[in-house]
């Protein structure tokens, strides 16, 4: 729409610069992303908790097809346009969130068979939706088979995981044996040995067996824990999980997740791996959640850019507000319609590839306490029931929402619509996800201003993430995206952009 009303205004200008103009936007709009193409916008699934099928309270991989018309459908304005899917576990566990794997080629008959799973990667692939699961290789359930193997004392299956004589941290106690095992995170997830080769050629031919299935990809669970804290150990590790894996798909999209500060996870992009979450700009008190709050656009640009120019070249950056281990974005940004917008358009807008986390589009609310309230059932309408799911066992804190996906739907203001609008607006430009940054600098402090460049181009974009109006001069730029969080629209005239309070706008070099 925005487009259309540029469009329009240029009529009046010159025909060269109409051509100029006409030629940039056609080619942004038709550019189709091919399937190998590794740049996309996820969105992240706690299978459970997402849409129900067979009446039984508990989400299925059948629920996440029936629900791909929410997710992707070409050319629909009730779509939310996402082009990517992480499924968080689905393989056999015999816990509720599903990180401690006893059979890594099996689907938890929770959500299904495996039949289901070929059924919904293929049909992701018809509509071009990259699917990545969960792999939690840094330890297996304490029920798996190779763990009960080595328990009862047979020693190849010893060295699949980490035992020693006497005590130490992380480590628990084998009482019939008396010696000791690590799990980091607790004694029913026992670490694997990820360097035994043996372990090495499982874990292979478990991602081959997935990829076989129609996977594009995984998300590594726990990575910085996979030898403790050693990082050379664990570049390594991901060095080689990454070239073994190209081996079966040269497009394999890995992404880990290493919930640790900066210089880790800067030092683990040295394993080439294509992505690591941005735990540094995410949750409450992170860069992105804090400098929404306090307004301040410019100290978040100087952020920002000092992370790119860290960043090295080939890697594809994944922004987020949050996941399934953090209070809901929505309570961080205390409920307000109009800073959770402009969130959004922050963070989606960066380059890389954003992950949206299930129900953050309609600004589901809850994550106190227990993680099982972070992980509450998908709100799909507030008078339809069907396919609502039964909260995760445990769950104590479930928050009501004004409305659902489909009374949302039916609100042009609502978190919903406006979650539709800049999806459709960074898949319109695939410069904005692949471009190289450059901050922008600008007098207002209340701006995030900056360009990226893509095969010749450039684009700004602006924000003003502040409570006051604000303008900005720009000569030779066109504006192209006028984005506003209420009802009033950034404008472009004499070079000059003005912005409203909580605005977003992107403009085109003019040449
Ligand atoms: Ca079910």
């Amino acid at each position: 729409m925005a487009l259309r009303k540029v469009r329009s205004a240029w009529i009046f200008l010159s025909a060269t610069v109409m051509l100029l103009f006409s030629s940039c936007a056609t080619k942004s709009n038709i550019e189709q992303v091919a399937m190998s193409d590794n740049y996309r916008i996820y969105y992240e699934i706690f299978v459970a908790s997402f849409y129900d099928t067979d009446g039984d309270g508990m989400g299925d991989l059948q629920g996440i097809r029936q629900k791909l018309d929410y997710l992707n459908e070409a050319g629909s304005s009730k779509s939310l346009g996402v082009n990517g899917l992480w499924l968080m576990p689905i393989m056999s566990s015999p816990s509720y969130h599903k990180y401690d794997v006893t059979d890594y080629y099996s689907v938890d008959p929770d959500y299904g068979t495996l039949e289901d799973f070929k059924a919904l990667a293929a049909a992701c692939k018809e509509r071009n939706i990259a699917l990545i699961i969960d792999l939690p290789i840094n330890h297996t359930s304490d029920r798996h088979p190779w763990f009960q193997a080595a328990l009862s004392g047979d020693q190849d299956y010893e060295n699949y995981y980490r035992f020693r004589d006497d005590f130490a941290s992380d480590f628990h106690k084998d009482e019939r044996s008396g010696r000791f095992f690590e799990g980091h995170f607790g004694s029913h997830m026992p670490d694997l040995n990820l360097a035994n080769p043996q372990v090495r050629q499982e874990l292979s031919d478990i991602c081959k067996f997935w990829l076989d299935a129609g996977v594009n990809g995984f998300r590594l669970d726990a990575v910085s824990w996979f030898f403790s804290s050693n990082i050379t150990a664990n570049v390594e590790f991901l060095s080689w999980l990454y070239n073994e894996l190209k081996t079966f798909d040269p497009d394999v999209y890995l992404v880990g997740e290493a919930w640790s500060d900066a210089t880790t996870i800067l030092a683990l992009y040295e394993s080439a791996i294509p992505s690591f979450f941005n735990f540094p700009f995410s949750q409450s008190t992170g860069t992105l959640i804090s400098s929404i709050r306090a307004g301040k656009g410019a100290s978040l640009a100087s952020a920002v850019d000092r992370w790119y120019a860290q960043l090295p070249q080939g890697a594809i950056d994944a922004p987020f507000l949050t996941n399934h281990d953090h209070a809901r974005s929505a309570g961080a940004l205390m409920g307000d319609l109009i800073l959770q917008k402009q969130a959004a358009a922050v963070y989606l807008l960066l380059p890389g590839n954003p992950f949206i986390y299930y129900g953050e589009e309609i600004g589901m609310r809850g994550g106190s306490g227990r993680d099982e309230n972070k992980r509450t059932p998908m709100i799909w309408s507030l008078s339809d029931s069907e396919g609502i799911t039964n909260p995760p066992e445990g769950s104590d804190d479930i928050r009501p929402l004004d409305e659902g996906v489909a009374e949302q739907l039916k609100n042009r203001n609502s978190l919903l619509r406006y979650y539709i609008d800049i999806i459709a607006i960074k898949n319109r430009y695939p410069a904005l996800a692949r471009g190289l940054f450059n901050i922008m600098q600008v007098d207002d402090q209340q701006l995030f201003a900056y360009t990226v460049t893509y095969e010749g181009t450039t684009y700004a974009v602006v924000h003003n993430i502040g409570s006051e109006a604000s303008s900005v001069p720009l000569a030779g730029y066109s504006l192209i995206e006028a984005i506003s969080t209420n009802n009033k629209k950034p404008q472009f005239k004499n070079s000059l952009l003005q912005m409203p309070r909580y605005s977003s706008a992107i403009l085109v070099v003019s040449h």
